[in-house]
């Protein structure tokens, strides 16, 4: 790997991933990979957090690893690779889970959000995510995480396990920083715009365009969108629909927020939409294109899983050996 900063991130295959996941993770990953080492991982470890159907769930990872090549990210630029292929995350999880504790995880506004949906049986691993999370970006020698707001709280908890390791035993893991630079767009659903866009969200399927919607369908959805009665084309917290519409046509268009409401000052929302599905359908487009060719090619894409398998499993078991050899074990 050349001597540039690491970059570690990773996607649930808990759904087909939706334009949320496109604008405010991959179109960031890409433009990460000219400047940084990148590691991308599929966190399937993660996904069963909560029950996954395994067909689906079988299916969802090896689709999620044709999108990210089909958005781009490119084998030889990015460590690409399914986290439970790579045994480390286990192992070192396990340990690290000895090294945190458990007033540390109740403070987890996540924990306390997601748990609730789970009624009496809460599993664990809800519970204990944070630390397999702590594992995934340790184990790599992560300098940089981008992650959203939401996850700061986890990202300061990892710094955390990793100073007290360090203190105890020298200098086994890089202190990881979280990503401060350009956010992508927070989409919102298109039916409740005041929540955001969710790929295991399924209850009402037009809230949510899935980067493998048919390209109508991803039309239709987005003039169906919930907007308001004033046929004003304008930024603000009181108008979500039409707000979240500005942001994922600027998110798209990289033009500003100013340029947008000028320029469909006198247009109304329809022609607004219109503009904002076409957008979003040639955008899609050619990722659609490609998906459907790599997802069609079996060996070329179990070769470069077993690539990505090998190369991660090669440096986190770098890591792993060290913190077992530290903590004693032989
Ligand atoms: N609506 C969104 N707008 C912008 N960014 C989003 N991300 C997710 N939804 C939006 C970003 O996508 C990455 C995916 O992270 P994840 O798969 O670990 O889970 P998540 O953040 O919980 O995303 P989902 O799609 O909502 O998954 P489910 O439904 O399984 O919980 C992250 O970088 C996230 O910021």
């Amino acid at each position: 790997m050349e001597n540039k900063k690491i970059i570690f991130s990773g996607m649930q295959p808990s759904g087909i991933p939706t334009l949320g996941n496109y604008l405010g993770a991959f179109k960031n990953w890409l433009d990460f990979q000219d400047k940084y080492n990148c590691i991308y991982f599929i966190a399937d470890m993660h996904a069963i957090t909560v029950r996954q159907e395994p067909a689906k769930l079988r299916k969802n990872i090896k689709e999620l690893f044709a999108l990210y090549l089909a958005i781009g990210l490119d084998l030889d630029k990015s460590i690409i690779y399914v986290q439970s292929s790579v045994p480390a995350h286990a192992e070192l999880s396990w340990i690290l889970n000895c090294y945190t504790y458990m007033g540390e995880l109740s403070r987890m506004t996540q924990f306390k959000d997601k748990s609730q949906k789970q009624g009496n049986n809460i599993p664990t691993g809800l519970f204990t995510y944070p630390v397999l999370q702590a594992s995934d970006i340790l184990l790599y020698q992560t300098d940089l995480v981008p992650v959203g707001e939401d996850q700061r709280q986890h990202i300061e908890l990892v710094r955390d396990i990793a100073i007290r390791f360090n203190n105890l035993y020298g200098d086994i893991f890089k202190i990881p920083d979280m990503y401060i630079g350009k956010v992508g767009a927070k989409v919102m659903g298109l039916q409740n715009p005041t929540k955001k866009m969710s790929k295991s969200e399924t209850d009402n399927k037009n809230n949510t365009i899935y980067l493998l919607d048919d390209l109508n369908l991803i039309s239709n959805k987005i003039k169906r969108s919930v907007t308001d009665s004033d046929n004003e084309v304008r930024y603000s917290e009181d108008k979500p629909g039409i707000k979240n519409l500005i942001s994922i046509y600027s998110a798209i268009t990289k033009k500003s927020i100013d340029e947008i409401e000028k320029e469909f000052m006198y247009s109304g929302y329809g022609n607004f939409k219109s503009a904002v599905a076409e957008v979003c359908v040639e955008e899609i487009r050619p990722i659609q294109q490609r998906f459907n060719e790599i997802i069609k090619d079996k060996a070329f894409l179990e070769q470069s899983m077993k690539e990505g398998y090998e190369k991660a499993n090669n440096m986190a078991n770098k890591t792993l050996f060290k913190v077992k050899r530290k903590i004693g074990m032989i």
